[in-house]
């Protein structure tokens, strides 16, 4: 299926969309922690309304109550693992609200079905972040929704770059929480600091790492909450593990390379929901992620599937998609439009001519702002 937009009115040249007066800045403060501690925690970036949103939309997806998920599962089936990718079935119908709940850990992708989910991954504060971070220019990846009832596991000590490369490596990660999270209920876990590690190639089976690097480790057991049985908790060792609590419509930014993790669902009564987006600057090269829906979703040639994520703000030379539900983001903006939203970025280039990093001409009879002295 061929997704195209009738959306027309998006594409007229009318110079880009005016300065949005709630735009989220990013101060130096939260740059400079960001860059050196790996993460950054954006208080009430997302409203109460928002969240309230996500709430009654992850409880009727939790009791099979959305008008997408016309598949019941089989009265037999047992939760599993209950992460899934865009599965959307309801639990058995005749189990009670609690039991239905147990179904759910986490779902990917869902931003390819749901209007909402893609709403969310194209938040604008949550954008205005990134713009900052890791932009100007910004391709939307991957969405996940954490759901993690009462006595679920958590996920053991990763890197996200791991499972998404990207290249340059960009890629970071933006987890909003649904509810307050804290210890009892799992919260994330970051290792301070490990965002300046490079990223540990797997012994075998799926993931990507920094295989070329001199004496590099190759880890097994990445993601295992049994810290036993993950190689990457040697690393984390090396650092402060701090807990990042976070009240509902907080927002944890975090690298691709930075060490972390969850732990269980301690709780006998709490939910811990997070709605996750992971996103790299669009100038970035990825083969990772191909939607089979999208209009290019693969390059034949290099295998680049840049062209089935959305570019959420500025421009590229690389192919992107477009949103399918319509959410307002650079992807549905004309050509023109994106080049002079990126003239901010080449502006901050400055004068090419003379941009030799503050150099000044250094011949014989080059100005000198001291005189030579002789005494
Ligand atoms: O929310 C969690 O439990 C883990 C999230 C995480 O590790 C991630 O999004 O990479």
């Amino acid at each position: 299926m061929t997704i195209t937009l009738d959306r027309p009115e998006a594409c007229v040249e009318t110079g880009p969309p005016p300065e949005r007066a709630d735009r989220y800045r990013v101060s130096v403060e939260e740059y400079i922690k960001f860059k050196r501690d790996g993460f950054l925690v954006v208080r009430n970036l997302v409203s109460p309304t928002e969240v309230a949103e996500l709430r009654r939309h992850t409880e009727d997806l939790m009791q099979g109550r959305l008008p997408e998920q016309t598949h019941t599962m089989a009265e037999g089936a047992t939760p599993g693992s209950g992460t899934a990718v865009q599965g959307l079935e309801a639990p058995p119908a005749h189990l009670s609200p609690d039991d239905k709940v147990q179904y759910f850990l986490r779902i990917h992708m869902l931003h390819r079905r749901l209007e909402l989910h893609e709403r969310y991954l194209l938040h604008p504060h949550v954008l205005d972040v990134l713009e900052a971070l890791t932009g100007p220019d910004i391709l939307a990846l991957q969405s996940m929704l954490f759901l993690k009832p009462a006595g679920k596991p958590g996920q053991g000590w990763h890197q996200d770059s791991f499972y998404i490369p990207t290249q340059p490596d960009t890629l970071c990660g933006a987890w909003i929480a649904i509810d307050d999270a804290d210890e009892r209920n799992g919260a994330m876990w970051m290792a301070k600091g490990s965002g300046s590690e490079p990223v540990y190639p797997p012994g075998d089976g799926y993931g990507f790492g920094q295989g070329d690097l001199g004496g590099i480790a190759r880890v097994g057991g990445v993601s295992d909450p049994d810290d036993d049985k993950n190689d990457l908790s040697r690393i984390a060792d090396r650092y402060d593990q701090v807990l990042v609590s976070a009240r509902a419509g907080d927002v944890v930014f975090f690298g691709g390379h930075i060490l972390h993790r969850s732990k269980q669902n301690w709780t006998v009564d709490r939910v811990r929901r997070s709605f996750v987006g992971h996103y790299c600057n669009a100038r970035s090269f990825t083969r990772w992620g191909a939607d089979p829906d999208a209009a290019e979703p693969v390059d034949p040639v290099s295998g680049m599937t840049n062209g089935s994520h959305v570019l959420a703000r500025g421009d590229t030379h690389l192919p992107f998609a477009r949103p399918r539900f319509g959410t307002p983001c650079a992807a549905l903006l004309s050509a023109a439009q994106r080049r002079r939203q990126g003239e901010g970025a080449a502006a901050m280039m400055g004068d090419m001519d003379s941009g030799l990093m503050g150099a000044l001409p250094s011949g014989p009879d080059a100005p000198h702002d001291h005189e030579d002295r002789e005494d």
